[in-house]
């Protein structure tokens, strides 16, 4: 097998650069922002640093719609600031990965303009991916798109453009029209981009949906889920048939001429274990690991993630310990609570109520943490973080959020019920703003903050954790160390134990060639629980817990509620 990569046993932040830290006052985060808490990166131990986009855009989707690819947005910075960023991320031992975005531009990019305004025949037409109207429908009423899909951010995928009457896709919002990766030029173009970044001196990507970047040309209409307004367009392009191709081609043009190790992660919606192990197998060369969504869709009714409901630990340990079994010696997973789009973990998997909030957000990350892969924390994950006392439909920012409210609400539903859903699921959970101390918003602005602080700040900030070592911040912070310094974290065999509690999460991680064994046992309830524990494991080195008064190891044990305990032996 190959050489261990630098990522197998590092830690990755994510940071939502619009969140983090404000350092000019207009209540939006920027680049100084970050330089001036790299420390707390630092202090965590994390290694790399993921940057949501920093691109110039219209924001319509906060910068996942790209009008430049190789700049800087005015509201983060410039240019300069971005380089006195990466030199300062590799000050301190870290690296630096960027989020590509390239499914889509935003429809202010000057190759879409081209694209629409120079007509049918146009030079750059092809770029993205147009279709005249439905035959036998008016065009421009509804029905009369190409194909009847629906995108994701509500609505069809389609709108018409006055001055051809052709129709553009878009998966996502309007003003993010999907490229058309069946052109040539427009991969290459995506790859000298790419090219630029790197020779700029980052250490690599994470991709943005790329899994959905090669179409099947003939656009299908696809079937309507029951109760569905559109159509699912999504078996013709969710690894759609040119996808392998595409990214191993990126690795030919890009990543193969650079003699340093860089990170590529893919975000990949949908996609099965069997494609994951395609991707992320090294002999493919195609990408290091991907982004799966299996774990995180287990809580959602057949209304999709606006339709919550609660999460079986025993569906949670079948998904996760499939993905470890699936990608065991071929691949590399990817491991995640939490990102910019997802509601925050201790709400939704734990208990953020006062009295369980710190252990049980410490429970999360031990487990996650304790998988085979690379973990990922998202910016306030390490500090418990929870989501936002949301109240009326005007606290909300997120197109997702919005466009879903106005559909159903049109559509004749209940308000008060779409805010529920909103409430338990908006992005806008995970985009309120850095908590870095009690003082008026948290200390992310001295301005006007784009998007509320929660209130909760006064009691939970990165400066009271930081003096408190029985913190989350400081069980993360241990739990990282922990990777660094036992191998059996990075590259230990994964056995699920009690596959059928609905409450216990037990795993051992075994490395023969280090000769040590870890078996992590956890209660994933607010209840005492007595489990049995494997032979041998009685007595056993405690390594690490989130309870302030664990007693020794037993044979059968009781944990305390939200206990989580990790034993090593020899
Ligand atoms: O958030 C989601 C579920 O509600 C997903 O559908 C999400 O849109 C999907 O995971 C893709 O996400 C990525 O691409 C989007 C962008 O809005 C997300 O922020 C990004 O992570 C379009 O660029």
């Amino acid at each position: 097998s190959a050489a261990a990569a630098w990522w197998q046993n590092a830690v990755v932040y994510q940071i939502y650069p619009r969140s983090f830290a404000d350092s000019d006052a207009d209540g939006i985060g920027d680049l100084q922002g970050i330089i001036e808490h790299l420390d707390h990166l630092a202090q965590l131990g994390a290694d790399v640093l993921w940057l949501s986009p920093v691109y110039p855009s219209p924001h319509a989707d906060n910068g996942y719609d790209i009008s430049d690819y190789q700049g800087i947005d005015p509201l983060f910075g410039t240019l300069a600031d971005f380089d006195r960023l990466l030199a300062a991320v590799h000050e301190r031992g870290m690296k630096l990965i960027m989020d590509l975005v390239v499914n889509h531009t935003s429809d202010e990019h000057p190759w879409f303009t081209a694209s629409r305004d120079g007509g049918p025949t146009g030079p750059k037409r092809d770029w993205y991916i147009w279709r005249p109207p439905r035959p036998g429908v008016e065009p421009g009423t509804p029905g009369a798109e190409p194909n009847n899909w629906g995108s994701f951010f509500s609505g069809p995928t389609w709108t018409r453009d006055e001055a051809s009457g052709e129709y553009y896709l878009h998966l996502f919002a309007r003003k993010q029209p999907d490229l058309n990766w069946e052109n040539p030029e427009v991969r290459q173009a995506v790859h000298a981009m790419m090219r630029w970044w790197l020779d700029r001196g980052v250490d690599g990507f994470r991709m943005d949906v790329i899994n959905l970047v090669s179409k099947d040309p003939a656009l299908p209409d696809g079937p309507v889920p029951p109760g569905a307004r559109h159509g699912d367009g999504s078996a013709s392009y969710v690894c759609g048939p040119r996808i392998h191709e595409f990214l191993a081609e990126m690795h030919r043009e890009v990543f193969a001429g650079y003699p340093r190790r860089l990170l590529t992660v893919g975000e990949m919606p949908d996609v099965t274990v069997e494609e994951a192990r395609r991707f992320t197998d090294p002999a493919n060369r195609e990408l290091d690991m991907v982004f799966q969504f299996e774990h995180v869709s287990l809580d959602s009714g057949p209304g999709g993630k606006f339709d919550p409901r609660p999460l079986r630990l025993t569906d949670l340990k079948a998904s996760l310990g499939r993905w470890q079994t699936g990608l065991a010696g071929t691949g590399w997973n990817s491991l995640y609570w939490n990102n910019h789009d997802q509601a925050r973990a201790v709400s939704r998997f734990g208990d953020d109520s006062p009295e369980y909030r710190t252990r049980s957000a410490a429970l999360l990350a031990t487990v996650l943490h304790l998988h085979r892969g690379t973990p990922y924390v998202y910016q306030g994950e390490e500090l418990g973080m929870a989501n936002a006392p949301f109240t009326a439909i005007g606290d909300f920012r997120d197109i997702e959020s919005l466009n879903h409210y106005r559909e159903q609400v049109a559509a004749g539903a209940d308000p008060e019920q779409v805010l529920t859903a909103l409430r338990a699921r908006s992005r806008d959970n995970a985009r309120t703003p850095m908590q870095w101390d009690a003082t008026d918003h948290g200390g992310f602005t001295t301005g006007t903050p784009w998007i509320a602080v929660n209130p909760d700040h006064r009691t939970v900030n990165a400066k009271a954790q930081l003096a408190d070592p029985g913190s989350v911040f400081h069980h993360y912070r241990r739990l990282i160390e922990l990777r660094h310094t036992e191998p059996a974290v990075t590259h230990g065999d994964f056995r699920m134990l009690h596959p059928d509690d609905e409450r216990i999460y037990a795993f051992t991680r075994h490395h023969a060639a280090g000769g040590t064994e870890l078996l992590v046992l956890a209660n994933v309830s607010g209840e005492p629980v007595e489990t049995t524990v494997p032979d041998g494991w009685a007595g056993t080195e405690t390594l690490l817990t989130n309870v302030a008064d664990a007693a020794p190891l037993t044979s059968p044990h009781t944990l305390q509620p939200w206990e989580a305990r990790i034993h090593r032996r020899a």
